[in-house]
């Protein structure tokens, strides 16, 4: 088992760095760092290094050099018993970037070194203490081969370049502001470079350059457009203005997560940079946009103010995902990334807080800090965050984040920190609040309500709770801010006056529950009104408002919250699925529900709504969303009624189905506005919905749509529906597909997970076909995901087949993984973690698995943490 880290234990670095000089020898499989740093005792204690896979060139103190007895080092760290109380450390390390197939430290990914360092891989760079809270200033050397790497960059501002003799070059970059190791980075490589700047509102120019391999160079307008669209934003919402003067972005093919905010020079999976018409599809162009905002904010939400240790993650993770998730709101002008947000915390962050590796949003422990860049960290943290400004109104909370950022400028601080800031600007007591912070698993709220026609009262009764989650039996209650509105039987929202309360204040209000149950008497209620609770979903909980058919119909035509419009009708999908899947089990007949099917129709119909949210309503809910409900996930059956329902309502809606879809064909040029993207999803969810059919006529529609070409979007969507319907043409259209994309990585994923994704008897021998062609490629995260992620995570169907060869199939690639790439092993091994979910017979298969992977020799720390915990 490997060793724990406790929060409690935290004890400040006993050193402070000046200032450090790093010069690198760039040789792919020899590399040579020279560190040389200035340092000044804060306490008193031995000085104590980590790093990992370094082979120790040369050691000197002061200038001289230390001998065998004056330091000890073990396989992660290095220790110096006896140091001055001001020293210089020179340090000389030799490491192999070549054979870094783990892709921390430094690596070479497509014939080009570049870093990752977050969380704990500038330890494999030199000896150096490697936590967030010792921060020191950077300057930079590297050294190359002119003609194999070009362009040498590292952060902050080019200082110094220039050629020697013996065919290498040199730079030298220097970073003003002092930073934590995790946000080192550098890049050597052959890059071509697109340039632009970006005017910040005080009139300082900044330089803006993206570096892609050359044949890229026509894909970066949409990645440059959103920097400059996200500086602009940042500026205006929440008064931060970019502070070097260049910024620099790296799209990189091997990578491990999504990109790094690595200090003005962000290192981007290229899947986050890289997009055109032809070759990314409208759901990528708005990935791309959120996730070059998302490290943008961090140069405030992470950078100048950085966190004190790991445990505060989400300081910076959960703030800066609200920001981007703000700025995506911003540019989109809709509902519909709310909604998107929404589905994905429902369908996978609630099952990681149910399952066995669930955590508080600060967690109180880790063995591996990889494994805890999690939904919890990234998504609840954001809802958390966002839960401050509902209960502090977007003004106090701005107040709050100017303080925040003005208080703790230049420092490393905490989650407690972040919520003084709010409490000071408000005067408000948040102690309770910070439950979020500490308590793992997702609220439930009951509400029983009571409508007294002879006082003209309405009483909402509210009851929270919260299940166990490991080493956390009995919870204490939240502090949750419930936004409601109540409407009277024609759809007008009443003015809202509580008991007690000399007038009415508004139409929506923030209830505050903050113990265990809490009643909300409403008076001046002249009729029984329809509630609508947890508006644009105020609070990442489960709400159990029972309300009939009739009112879910009522609310999905009447509410003015477009969230909750569309919430009613994923309630009332909800219930008919798990309706069919009552009959499925008893044997029964299923049927179409009618009142559903009538909804499902009046939604398509309705011209008033934008099509984005037509089609947001007219999705289903996931699979995994709906397994939430059961109390012994059945994948089968799940799967079963959700096909049941797609059919029958593509079978009921046929002509209005293929209305929509030729009424929306665009023959225009292309445009990737929100109103062009809006059209294009709900045409295209038609074209599911009419090919899942079956018939020849719409197959050839599809078809037609594939060979046309338009865009990305609409290939992705015609192909994805053939392949998944099982059609006969899906063979033809997948060569074909094959033939146009094999040069070009990320549209060949696009081809991968189509396959993987298809929930067909067959799936996993073609899963197993494509992992042996030679297209196939262990060492490229991007590539494994798209085949073995996308199978065992999108696929439920088929993943949980009842013989558990999904199961062993996944176990086979985490064992091989666990030694090239242990990160990437322990995320794909996520699915396993939730047997106690499923019926026995399954349970025993996952579980077999975990042992297998268990006794792994030479088990990585990332793997052995989730199979440890999940086994417990
Ligand atoms: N801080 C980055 C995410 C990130 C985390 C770890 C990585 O390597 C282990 C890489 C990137 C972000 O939030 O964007
Ligand atoms: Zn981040």
């Amino acid at each position: 088992m490997p060793d724990t880290i406790y929060l409690k234990d935290y004890t400040p670095y006993p050193f402070q760095i000046e200032n450090i000089d790093l010069h690198f020898e760039l040789e792919e499989s020899r590399t040579r760092v020279t560190a040389r740093s200035r340092w000044q005792r804060r306490s008193a204690g031995p000085l104590r290094l980590d790093g990992q896979e370094l082979q120790l060139a040369a050691l000197r103190l002061d200038g001289r050099q230390l001998a065998a007895a004056d330091y000890t080092v073990d396989a992660d760290t290095l220790t110096i018993a006896q140091v001055p109380d001001a020293f210089t450390l020179e340090i000389e390390t030799i490491i192999n970037p070549a054979g870094n197939t783990a892709l921390e430290g430094l690596y070479v990914s497509g014939g080009n070194f570049c870093t990752q360092c977050e969380a704990e891989g500038f330890r494999k760079i030199t000896y150096f203490p490697d936590r967030p809270d010792v921060m020191t200033v950077y300057t930079t050397t590297l050294i190359a081969e002119q003609s194999k790497f070009p362009v040498l960059l590292s952060n902050g501002n080019l200082v110094a370049e220039g050629e020697r003799d013996d065919g290498r070059h040199y730079a030298t970059w220097h970073d003003p502001f002092p930073k934590p190791c995790y946000l080192f980075a550098l890049v050597a490589g052959d890059l071509d470079c697109v340039e632009d700047s970006f005017t910040t509102r005080s009139g300082r120019t900044v330089a803006l350059r993206l570096y892609v391999r050359s044949h890229d160079l026509d894909k970066t307008a949409h990645a440059m457009a959103s920097l400059k669209h996200a500086m602009a934003w940042d500026e205006e919402a929440y008064g931060r203005e970019y502070d070097l003067d260049i910024y620099m972005i790296v799209a990189v093919s091997d990578f491990n997560m999504g990109a790094m905010e690595n200090k003005g020079l962000n290192i981007f999976n290229s899947r986050y940079v890289l997009a055109s018409p032809d070759t990314a599809t409208d759901a990528d162009y708005v990935a791309i946009e959120g996730v070059i905002g998302h490290e943008y904010f961090h140069n405030w939400s992470g950078n100048r103010v950085t966190c004190r240790d790991w445990f505060q993650l989400s300081l910076k993770e959960g703030f800066t995902v609200l920001r981007d998730q703000q700025f995506t709101a911003a540019m989109t002008g809709s509902a519909v990334p709310r909604i998107d947000d929404v589905r994905l915390l429902r369908a996978h962050q609630f099952q990681e807080d149910a399952g066995p590796l669930a955590h508080p949003v600060r967690p109180a422990s880790y063995q591996e800090i990889n494994n805890f860049y999690t939904l919890t960290v990234y998504e609840k943290g954001a809802e958390v965050v966002r839960m401050l400004r509902t209960l502090l109104g977007p003004e106090l909370f701005r107040k709050g984040t100017d303080l925040y950022f003005s208080r703790h400028d230049g420092q490393a601080v905490t989650t407690d920190d972040f919520v003084q800031a709010m409490m000071d600007v408000s005067g408000r007591d948040l102690s309770l609040f910070k439950r979020w912070y500490e308590q793992a698993g997702t609220p439930r709220i009951t509400v029983e309500r009571r409508y007294d026609a002879a006082q003209g009262s309405y009483t909402l009764t509210l009851r929270q709770s919260c299940p166990p989650s490991p080493g956390q039996e009995r919870k204490l209650p939240f502090h949750i801010p419930l936004r409601a509105a109540l409407f009277d039987g024609k759809g007008a929202p009443l003015s809202l006056r509580l008991a007690g309360e000399a007038a009415p204040a508004g139409t929506e209000r923030v209830l505050e529950l903050t113990e265990e149950e809490q009643s909300y008497t409403f008076v001046d209620v002249k009729a029984e009104p329809v509630p609508s609770l947890l508006r644009g979903f105020s609070a990442p909980v489960k709400l159990a408002l029972e309300l009939d058919d009739g009112e879910l119909a009522f609310l999905m035509s009447h509410d003015n919250d477009s969230f909750n419009r569309w919430e009613a009708g994923q309630q009332l999908a909800l219930r008919v699925m798990l309706r069919l899947i009552d009959v499925l089990h008893s044997d029964g007949r299923p049927a179409l529900d009618g009142n559903f099917s009538a909804a499902f129709a009046r939604t398509l119909a309705d011209g008033t709504l934008d099509p984005a949210l037509i089609a947001e309503a007219l999705t289903l809910p996931a699979e995994e969303y709906v397994a939430e409900f059961l109390a012994v996930v059945d994948p089968q059956a799940i799967h079963v009624a959700r096909q049941y329902l797609r059919r029958n309502l593509g079978f009921a809606h046929r002509e209005a189905l293929l209305d929509t879809w030729q009424r929306l064909t665009d023959d225009g040029p292309y445009r990737i506005d929100a109103a062009a993207m809006g059209q294009r999803r709900l045409r295209n969810l038609c074209l599911g919905y009419l090919v899942e059919m079956g018939n020849d006529e719409v197959r050839s529609l599809a078809m037609g749509q594939l060979r046309a070409g338009a865009n990305m979007t609409d290939v992705m969507a015609a192909l994805t529906a053939l392949v998944h319907s099982g059609a006969p043409e899906r063979s033809e259209a997948l060569a074909a597909f094959h033939a146009r994309w094999h040069d070009d990585a990320l549209v060949l994923d696009k081809w991968f997970a189509i396959q993987a994704t298809a929930p067909l008897p067959g799936t996993l021998e073609q899963v197993k076909r494509l992992a042996a062609s030679p297209d196939f490629n262990l060492k490229n995260p991007n590539r494994v995901r798209s085949l073995v992620g996308s199978f065992s995570a999108r696929n439920p169907v088929c993943f949980h087949a009842a013989d558990g060869a999904g199961y062993a199939f996944l176990a086979d690639y985490v064992c091989e993984l666990n030694a090239l790439n242990p990160q990437i092993a322990s995320r794909l091994l996520t699915p396993l973690t939730q047997w106690r979910r499923y019926d026995a017979a399954r349970q025993t298969l996952m579980r077999e698995q975990l042992e297998r992977i268990g006794v792994l020799p030479a088990l990585s720390r990332d793997v052995a943490e989730v199979v440890g915990k999940s086994l417990k």
